[in-house]
């Protein structure tokens, strides 16, 4: 029984290794408001010649894409579509990269999921090719910047950074030094 029950194991371990996915990746922490890369990535493309798939809502396709030999991609609102006039496999690796901006009521200290949603998959002889998903899982984190713990980055932070750094300098140095310091939403 111990034997069948490990050749079982192993039987889904060599099944996982092979499976098509197309994996997210990106940042492992992020903060409200902020904009971050997704990379889209193919592993274990095989014979996977075509493929479609649903980026996730409220992310967008970046203007520019990494090439990918022998093959085009064509983005509508929420789909991509990735093909050839050619029978050539799509080669493993980046396939896309895209711009989402994290929701700026996202709780510090909760986890948000990102996965494209491969909608379908064929190899050089039209058969249908089951491709799964790899989602990146990220930390939502406090902006270091947004000093007052409010959401935003704005003048509020400026005002408490500027008042902050005025009364840490010694009047005594007998000399003043005008520091300015610039936020951006990133
Ligand atoms: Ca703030």
């Amino acid at each position: 029984m111990k034997t069948l029950i490990a050749l079982v194991v192993l039987a889904g371990a060599a099944l996982a290794q092979t499976t098509t996915t197309l994996a997210v990746t990106g940042p492992s922490t992020v903060y409200p408001g902020q904009t971050i890369d997704l990379t889209v990535s193919l592993v274990n493309g095989g014979p996977l010649v075509g493929a479609g798939w649903q980026v996730p809502a409220k992310a967008t396709v970046k203007p520019v894409q990494p090439p990918v030999a022998n093959k085009s991609q064509t983005c509508g609102a929420s789909a991509c579509l990735m093909y050839g006039m050619n029978r050539l496999a799509i080669p493993d690796g980046v396939v896309q990269v895209l711009s989402y901006k994290v929701p700026i009521d996202a709780v510090p200290g909760s986890k948000i999921t990102l996965s494209v949603d491969p909608t379908f998959g064929v190899d050089a002889s039209g058969v249908e090719l089951a491709v799964s998903n790899l989602p990146l899982t990220a930390t939502v984190v406090t902006n270091p910047l947004d000093l007052n713990h409010d959401g935003l980055v704005d003048t509020k932070d400026y005002n408490l950074a500027s008042a902050t750094w005025l009364a840490s300098q010694s009047k005594a140095d007998g000399l003043i030094v005008m520091g300015i310091v610039v936020y951006t939403s990133n």
